[in-house]
Protein backbone atom coordinates (compact mmCIF):
# COMPACT_ATOMS: atom_id res chain seq x y z
CA UNK A 1 0.00 0.00 0.00
CA UNK A 2 2.99 2.26 0.81
CA UNK A 3 4.03 2.07 -2.68
CA UNK A 4 0.75 3.08 -4.06
CA UNK A 5 0.55 6.01 -1.76
CA UNK A 6 3.99 7.64 -3.03
CA UNK A 7 3.24 6.77 -6.68
CA UNK A 8 -0.35 9.27 -5.89
CA UNK A 9 1.96 11.54 -4.31
CA UNK A 10 4.36 11.46 -6.80
CA UNK A 11 0.96 12.08 -9.68
CA UNK A 12 -0.17 15.05 -7.77
CA UNK A 13 3.06 16.28 -7.18
CA UNK A 14 3.89 16.47 -10.98
CA UNK A 15 0.11 17.74 -12.09
CA UNK A 16 0.36 20.30 -9.47
CA UNK A 17 4.17 21.53 -10.96
CA UNK A 18 2.80 21.26 -14.75
CA UNK A 19 -0.39 23.41 -13.67
CA UNK A 20 2.15 26.09 -12.12
CA UNK A 21 4.26 26.60 -14.66
CA UNK A 22 1.18 26.57 -17.36
CA UNK A 23 0.02 29.37 -14.84
CA UNK A 24 3.11 31.27 -14.82
CA UNK A 25 3.46 30.87 -18.91
CA UNK A 26 0.57 32.69 -18.87
CA UNK A 27 0.97 35.03 -17.05
CA UNK A 28 4.31 35.48 -19.01
CA UNK A 29 2.40 36.00 -22.08
CA UNK A 30 -0.21 37.89 -20.73
CA UNK A 31 2.58 40.55 -19.33
CA UNK A 32 4.38 40.29 -22.59
CA UNK A 33 1.05 41.39 -24.73
CA UNK A 34 0.11 43.97 -22.23
CA UNK A 35 3.86 44.99 -22.69
CA UNK A 36 3.89 45.79 -26.58
CA UNK A 37 3.12 49.01 -27.66
CA UNK A 38 3.40 50.66 -24.35
CA UNK A 39 5.64 53.40 -24.54
CA UNK A 40 5.95 52.69 -20.70
CA UNK A 41 7.60 49.51 -21.14
CA UNK A 42 9.72 50.38 -23.98
CA UNK A 43 10.92 53.66 -21.71
CA UNK A 44 11.44 51.26 -18.88
CA UNK A 45 14.07 49.34 -21.33
CA UNK A 46 15.98 51.94 -22.13
CA UNK A 47 19.27 52.89 -20.10
CA UNK A 48 20.30 56.27 -19.32
CA UNK A 49 23.77 56.55 -19.98
CA UNK A 50 26.75 59.98 -20.89
CA UNK A 51 28.99 59.33 -24.07
CA UNK A 52 32.63 59.31 -23.07
CA UNK A 53 34.27 58.03 -26.02
CA UNK A 54 33.83 57.35 -29.37
CA UNK A 55 36.33 55.04 -31.61
CA UNK A 56 34.52 54.91 -35.29
CA UNK A 57 37.42 52.97 -36.50
CA UNK A 58 36.12 50.29 -34.18
CA UNK A 59 32.36 50.99 -34.03
CA UNK A 60 32.73 51.15 -30.52
CA UNK A 61 31.12 53.39 -27.82
CA UNK A 62 32.37 53.86 -24.12
CA UNK A 63 29.54 54.77 -22.25
CA UNK A 64 28.87 55.75 -18.41
CA UNK A 65 25.79 54.14 -18.04
CA UNK A 66 22.87 53.86 -15.32
CA UNK A 67 21.81 50.34 -13.69
CA UNK A 68 20.83 48.05 -16.19
CA UNK A 69 18.41 46.16 -15.15
CA UNK A 70 17.67 43.48 -18.32
CA UNK A 71 21.12 42.51 -17.45
CA UNK A 72 21.45 42.83 -14.31
CA UNK A 73 24.33 45.33 -14.19
CA UNK A 74 25.12 48.32 -11.70
CA UNK A 75 25.91 51.77 -12.96
CA UNK A 76 29.68 52.04 -14.52
CA UNK A 77 31.95 53.42 -17.30
CA UNK A 78 32.64 50.30 -19.70
CA UNK A 79 33.28 49.93 -23.59
CA UNK A 80 30.03 48.59 -26.26
CA UNK A 81 29.95 47.23 -30.09
CA UNK A 82 26.87 48.89 -31.97
CA UNK A 83 24.46 47.08 -33.69
CA UNK A 84 24.59 49.57 -36.28
CA UNK A 85 27.86 51.38 -37.22
CA UNK A 86 26.51 54.36 -38.07
CA UNK A 87 25.31 55.30 -34.08
CA UNK A 88 29.00 55.81 -34.00
CA UNK A 89 28.72 58.46 -36.36
CA UNK A 90 25.85 60.48 -34.84
CA UNK A 91 27.23 60.95 -30.66
CA UNK A 92 30.17 62.40 -29.37
CA UNK A 93 31.60 62.24 -26.10
CA UNK A 94 29.94 64.09 -23.73
CA UNK A 95 26.49 63.45 -25.43
CA UNK A 96 23.49 62.36 -23.33
CA UNK A 97 21.68 59.42 -24.19
CA UNK A 98 19.18 56.31 -23.58
CA UNK A 99 20.45 53.37 -24.89
CA UNK A 100 19.20 49.66 -25.10
CA UNK A 101 22.24 46.98 -24.95
CA UNK A 102 21.83 43.27 -25.49
CA UNK A 103 24.87 40.65 -24.38
CA UNK A 104 25.96 39.28 -27.80
CA UNK A 105 28.83 36.37 -28.32
CA UNK A 106 31.27 38.52 -28.23
CA UNK A 107 30.34 41.15 -25.12
CA UNK A 108 27.77 44.08 -25.03
CA UNK A 109 26.24 45.27 -28.28
CA UNK A 110 23.82 48.74 -28.12
CA UNK A 111 20.92 47.68 -30.35
CA UNK A 112 19.36 51.27 -29.71
CA UNK A 113 20.55 54.68 -29.48
CA UNK A 114 18.98 57.83 -28.86
CA UNK A 115 19.62 61.28 -27.20
CA UNK A 116 18.24 61.69 -23.43
CA UNK A 117 14.71 63.49 -23.43
CA UNK A 118 13.38 62.44 -26.59
CU1 LIG B 1 28.37 48.00 -17.51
Amino acid sequence: MKIIKTLTLAAVTAATTTLAATALAQAMDHGKMHGAGSPAATSADMTDGEIRKVDKDNKKLTIKHGDIKSLDMPGMTMVFQVKDPAMVERVKAGDKIRFKVEKGASGFVVTELQPAGH
